[in-house]
C-alpha cells in the first residue's frame, strides 16, 4: 500500500505576518496520522515556517533548487544542500509555472532532480499537458517525454525516492479540475509507463494529482487508485481547506 501524501504549494503568496496566521492554522488542524503532509513556502519563508511547524507532522519543502550542488558563484540560486541545512525535506520540481514562464528546460530539470537527490531531498516531479495539447491527443506523449527525460538521463530507480505530480496546465490555478477518471487515466498511464521499467519502482510511487484541489473534490480524486493524494496549490493557503484535504487522504 502507498501512504498517501498532500503537498500544499503556497507559490509566490505570503508575508511574514500572512505566514505566521497559516501556521497557527495549521497547527490547530487535526491532521490524519495516515498521510504524509508538506507545504512549500516561498525561499524567504522557509525558516519561518521550519520554525513555526515544528513538533507538527507537516513537513517542509522548497518551491525549486539549484542545477548546481553545494556552494558557489549562482547569483539568486538556493542549492539543495542550502535547503536541507534549514529544515527542507523535499523539493518540488518542474512544476509547470517553472517550465512555462520561468523557462525551465528539461535539462534543467534532470539537473534541479539529480542536485536535490545528492543533497538528501525528495524531489517532487511535476509533470503534465497545456489545453492545446490535451486537444491535439499529446496528453500522454507530452507525459511521458516529461517523465522520460529524468528516467532516460538518471535511471527509473531514481523515482524509487521521489514523488511524482500530475498536473495538468489548462486545471492549474483555473477553477477546472480534471474530472477523478480523467486523472485516473493518466496516472494510471504513467505507472505502467514506469512498470515498463521497473514493476517494483512503479508499484510504489505515489502519483500526486493537481489543479484546482480543494476540498469539496478532494475525497472523489483521492478515491481513484492511482491517486496517491494531492498537489494543492490556491486552496492550501487557507489552513481549514488545506487541513479538510488532508483529511480526505487519509
Ligand atoms: C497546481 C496547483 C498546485 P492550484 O499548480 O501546484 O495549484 O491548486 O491552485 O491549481
Amino acid at each position: 500500500m502507498r501512504r498517501p501524501m498532500v503537498a500544499g504549494n503556497w507559490k509566490m503568496h505570503g508575508t511574514r505576518a500572512s505566514v505566521a496566521e497559516l501556521i497557527g492554522g495549521l497547527n490547530q488542524q487535526a491532521l490524519p496520522a495516515d498521510v504524509d503532509i508538506a507545504v512549500f513556502p516561498v525561499s524567504v519563508h522557509l525558516g519561518q515556517v521550519v520554525e513555526g511547524l515544528s513538533g507538527a507532522v507537516v513537513s517542509i519543502g522548497a518551491q525549486d533548487c539549484a542545477v548546481e550542488t553545494g556552494q558557489g558563484a549562482l547569483t539568486g540560486e538556493v542549492s539543495s544542500e542550502q535547503l536541507l541545512d534549514v529544515g527542507c525535506k523535499l523539493v518540488l520540481i518542474g512544476h509547470s509555472e517553472r517550465r512555462l514562464i520561468l523557462g525551465d528546460s528539461e535539462e534543467q530539470i534532470v539537473r534541479k532532480f539529480a542536485a536535490a537527490q545528492v543533497a538528501g531531498l525528495v524531489p517532487v516531479l511535476c509533470v503534465g499537458e497545456t489545453l492545446e495539447q490535451r486537444e491535439a491527443g499529446e496528453t500522454l506523449a507530452v507525459v511521458e517525454r516529461q517523465l522520460d527525460s529524468v528516467i532516460d538521463a538518471l535511471g527509473v530507480a531514481v523515482l524509487s525516492s521521489a514523488v511524482v505530480a500530475y498536473e495538468p496546465v489548462w486545471a492549474i490555478g483555473t477553477g477546472l479540475t480534471a474530472s477523478p477518471e480523467q486523472a485516473q487515466d493518466v496516472h494510471a498511464a504513467i505507472r505502467a509507463r514506469i512498470a515498463g521499467k521497473d514493476a517494483d519502482v512503479a508499484g510504489a510511487l505515489r502519483i500526486l494529482y493537481g489543479g484546482s484541489v480543494k476540498a469539496a473534490n478532494a475525497a472523489d480524486l483521492f478515491g481513484m487508485p492511482d491517486i496517491d493524494g494531492g498537489l494543492v496549490g490556491g486552496a492550501s493557503l487557507n489552513a481549514d481547506e488545506f487541513g479538510a484535504i488532508c483529511r480526505a487522504a487519509g
